[in-house]
């Protein structure tokens, strides 16, 4: 028992260190362009640093376990039997652990969540009615449709979501935030759009055999530049 202690901090040092270099060189994400990724990404990396510790005990704990209590070659015999448990006070630690983890994991989302949502005021609203297999929106203020979504840099937009026929879900991976889309309801999401650039709005709910192709542009334009672009010219 003394012995696999340090052998099992040692394998699962070595593979927190190897798993954390490979997730981190990989880079997963994609470029964090709203005010809200920052607190999806905060969340994503703190889970990663919770959950990559344990996923590498467990894994050292496997492998050593294996090693250790393998049958030795020729033998035909029986393993020792024990009856009951016989590890009550590491039964007790790892329901606690467990439990103080998962609370503080649910108070933390729970945080950040009120956080990305924020109050009910917007600079700008733009209702987005989706249907089998596109996107047309709407800008109430101005009222303009549009096939590409147009958004000021650094103003905070509410979005009015519905859809015409089945359940679709509006989602820009640059903006980290995903909102499904119903028949019949209209549900807010709010985000603010900070990098200018051109991104691809996706549909994340499966939704018939185009669903894939359910995509439309997302531009990311200067206040000035959207003001123009709003009284018609080169929309
Ligand atoms: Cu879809």
């Amino acid at each position: 028992m003394a012995k696999s202690i340090p052998i099992l901090g040692g394998l699962t040092f070595l593979f927190s260190l190897l798993l954390f270099k490979i997730i981190w060189g990989i880079g997963m994400m994609p470029l964090a362009a709203s005010y809200e990724a920052a607190f999806v990404d905060q969340a994503f990396d703190g889970m990663l640093k919770v959950t990559i510790p344990i996923f590498s005990l467990v894994l050292a704990t496997l492998l050593y376990c294996l090693h250790q209590f393998r049958a030795q070659s020729g033998s035909l015999e029986e393993g020792v039997r024990f009856h009951g448990s016989r590890g009550g006070l590491v039964e007790v630690l790892w329901i606690a652990t467990s439990l103080v983890l998962t609370l503080g994991l649910a108070a933390f989302g729970a945080k950040e969540l009120r956080a990305i949502r924020g109050g009910d005021q917007a600079d700008l609203d733009v209702q987005v009615n989706s249907s089998q297999w596109s996107w047309e929106f709407f800008y109430p203020s101005r009222n303009e449709y549009g096939s590409r979504l147009i958004l000021p840099k650094g103003k905070r937009v509410r979005f009015l979501l519905t859809s015409k026929d089945v359940v679709h879900s509006f989602w820009v991976p640059e903006f980290r935030v995903k909102q499904d889309a119903l028949p019949g309801k209209v549900v807010k999401l709010f985000l603010t759009p900070t990098k200018i650039g051109t991104y691809q709005l996706l549909c994340a709910e499966l939704c018939g055999t185009e669903h894939t192709a359910m995509t439309a542009f997302v531009e990311v334009v200067e206040p000035e530049d959207f003001d123009r672009r709003m009284k018609g010219e080169a929309w």
